[in-house]
């Protein structure tokens, strides 16, 4: 299929490449992912034409700001960083869209940022990399404390999507990975954290204040789909903390936007439209971690769904979220 719009596709300033290392492992891929981390102007464009890929929506490498101990320091790179963003889209306007990267160690700082890409530069949207540390390595700041509210209120305010990416969870805090470092990133630790996060979002009652905030997931829904059933199940019996006035999966239902990102398989595929409704399912690759063949190559061919349906998810959907200037 022609004309996807992908929105988990991420580059790197200088400052943030090295993050890739650990991730890269012993694949020998290292030195492709710094390139591609680096690169808007050239493979990547290719690769978007021969997949079919109209449009990225650029973010930040993970963890990016979000492992940023000094809260000034973090601040400076994300202006660089969404220059950077901001840069490309300007080059490129029609093949690429902008999500910040925010300093959110200072929520107030988070939602000037957020304000200024959004109002300045045209953002479409926010990328975050999950909880944030600040001042400590050892310290893991999630988004569902009151400190955060002002900052849920802009992103209400500015009515765009705020996608909750994965990060690996801290050395410090990681005992129960010991002796299987394999185990903490992508393969499975990266969804135990960011749906722990989102669970927490849930828990809090910040979907009771603010209605209208929309939560985007990549990684099929990091794992919550196949899982929501047993959440609301098990929680007739014990929800203590819990702050919602609702039960979570009318949250999930109604505030969270899944996409394919990095889990080209159609079990998950089927599941996640099963559980959600197919207006708030989408298309996306990963790229540089994933490659964007392997993304078109399974969406463009799985028949678990139409080919109407196709152009829905992978193109329409996206259009209405991020308001973007395409038919
Ligand atoms: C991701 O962005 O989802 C990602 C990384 C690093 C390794 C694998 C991966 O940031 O999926
Ligand atoms: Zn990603």
């Amino acid at each position: 299929m022609k004309g996807k719009i992908a929105f988990e596709e991420h580059l790197a300033v200088e400052e943030t490449v090295g993050n890739a290392k650990a991730f890269a492992g012993d694949s020998g891929r290292w030195e492709d992912f710094t390139m591609e981390l680096l690169d808007v102007d050239e493979k990547r464009l290719a690769f978007m034409d021969k997949t079919g890929i109209e449009m990225a929506l650029l973010s930040l490498n993970a963890p990016g700001l979000q492992a940023v101990l000094d809260t000034d320091e973090a601040i400076d790179l994300a202006r660089k960083a969404n220059a950077k963003i901001a840069g490309a889209v300007a080059r490129h306007p029609g093949r690429y869209a902008g999500m910040a990267a925010l300093p959110m160690q200072d929520p107030a700082a988070a939602s000037a940022e957020l304000e200024r890409c959004v109002n300045e530069l045209g953002f479409k949207g926010a990328m975050v990399n999950g909880f944030t540390q600040k001042g400590e390595p050892d310290s893991a700041i999630y988004y569902d404390i009151p400190e955060y509210r002002d900052f849920w209120a802009t992103v209400s305010d500015l009515d765009v999507p705020f996608y909750l990416h994965p990060r690996m969870q801290i050395p410090a805090r990681a005992g129960n990975y010991e002796g299987h470092p394999w185990l903490m990133s992508a393969p499975w630790g990266f969804a135990v954290e960011t749906s722990i996060h989102a669970l927490r979002l849930c828990g809090s009652g910040v979907f009771d204040d603010f209605p209208n905030l929309k939560i985007c997931l990549g990684h099929m829904g990091e794992n919550i789909p196949f899982a929501l059933w047993r959440l609301d199940a098990r929680m007739r019996f014990s929800r203590r903390g819990y702050r919602g006035k609702r039960l979570l999966g009318d949250y999930f239902r109604e505030h969270f936007h899944i996409t394919v990102s990095g889990l080209f398989a159609d079990p998950a595929f089927r599941c996640v439209l099963d559980v959600m409704s197919k207006d708030r399912v989408y298309f996306s690759a990963d790229y540089p971690f994933e490659r964007m063949e392997d993304a078109a190559d399974w969406y463009d061919a799985t028949d678990v769904i139409t080919d109407e349906e196709r152009v829905q998810i992978g193109r329409s959907n996206a259009i209405e979220l991020f308001k973007l200037d395409l038919d």
